[in-house]
């Protein structure tokens, strides 16, 4: 009877074998490493939707980026190589939600440049880097230290730059909205009889009697763009009472 005691013999060990496999392959599909998985899956993408090329950088740095308070949202580095002689860095986001890892749309940094860190504070992210000293050589070494703020754009899905304060990097200046809005005084303007009583401040810019340069005009609320070019020592005007 030997031989049925090695056909036993041979099941248990194969129930054995088959155990332990499938257990490793529970093991696997545990939740930890789904994560780093999906992390691993994510497909990023620069300008023009161009993914073929693009590799993630470095490691990961994670935190909150989305706003929903869950630490688990990733900032990464990308590379793109189009095959020239250049090599771009990007800055992207991964950002989990409960479906798993969605990668942001990138935010280009330089060509070349030597990334160093990313520190990840107020949903805001710092791509702390070096670059190229202004009109070096793309073979010079990079040795000025550059950090860019960036944050996610929830309606674009866009990784955007800001400022230090999380403010728009480009938000239009406060100061040049004045400047564009200036309307010259016409010359059918200037000898008006009389201004209807009509109240829609301008601020004239009323020109004063130089004795010591710069002579810059003075800006004086006038109650309309009539009354403002009725005063000869005015010559434009903006729109909306002086400040
Ligand atoms: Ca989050």
């Amino acid at each position: 009877m030997n031989t049925r005691y090695k056909i036993i013999g041979v099941v248990i060990v194969l129930a054995i074998v088959g155990v332990a496999l499938l257990t490793r392959g529970g093991d696997s599909a545990n939740v930890g490493d789904t994560e780093n998985g999906s992390l691993d899956r994510v497909v990023y993408e620069v300008e023009g939707g161009t993914t073929t090329g693009v590799e993630t950088f470095g490691e990961p740095v994670f935190g909150d980026l989305d706003g929903d308070g869950e630490l688990s949202d990733a900032a990464v580095w990308l590379t793109y190589d189009g095959g020239g002689s250049g090599t771009f860095f990007y800055a992207a986001f991964a950002l989990k939600d409960s479906g798993g890892y969605v990668a942001s749309k990138a935010l280009f940094l330089g060509d070349r440049i030597a990334p160093q860190n990313i520190e990840i504070q107020d949903g805001l992210a710092v791509y702390n880097y070096a670059v190229r000293e202004e009109g070096e050589p793309m073979t010079a070494q990079p040795s000025v230290a550059k950090s860019t703020w960036v944050k996610l754009d929830f309606s674009t899905n866009k990784v955007v730059e800001v400022t230090e304060s999380g403010e728009p990097e480009n938000s239009p200046e406060p100061e040049p909205k004045p400047e564009a809005g200036v309307v010259m005084c016409k010359p059918e303007q200037r000898n008006q009889d009389a201004c209807i009583a009509l109240y829609k401040p301008v601020c004239g810019l009323v020109n004063v009697q130089c004795i010591k340069e710069p002579c810059p005009p003075l800006e004086q609320t006038f109650s309309n763009s009539c009354e403002a070019c009725s005063n000869e020592l005015v010559d434009s005007y903006t729109g909306g009472a002086c400040e």
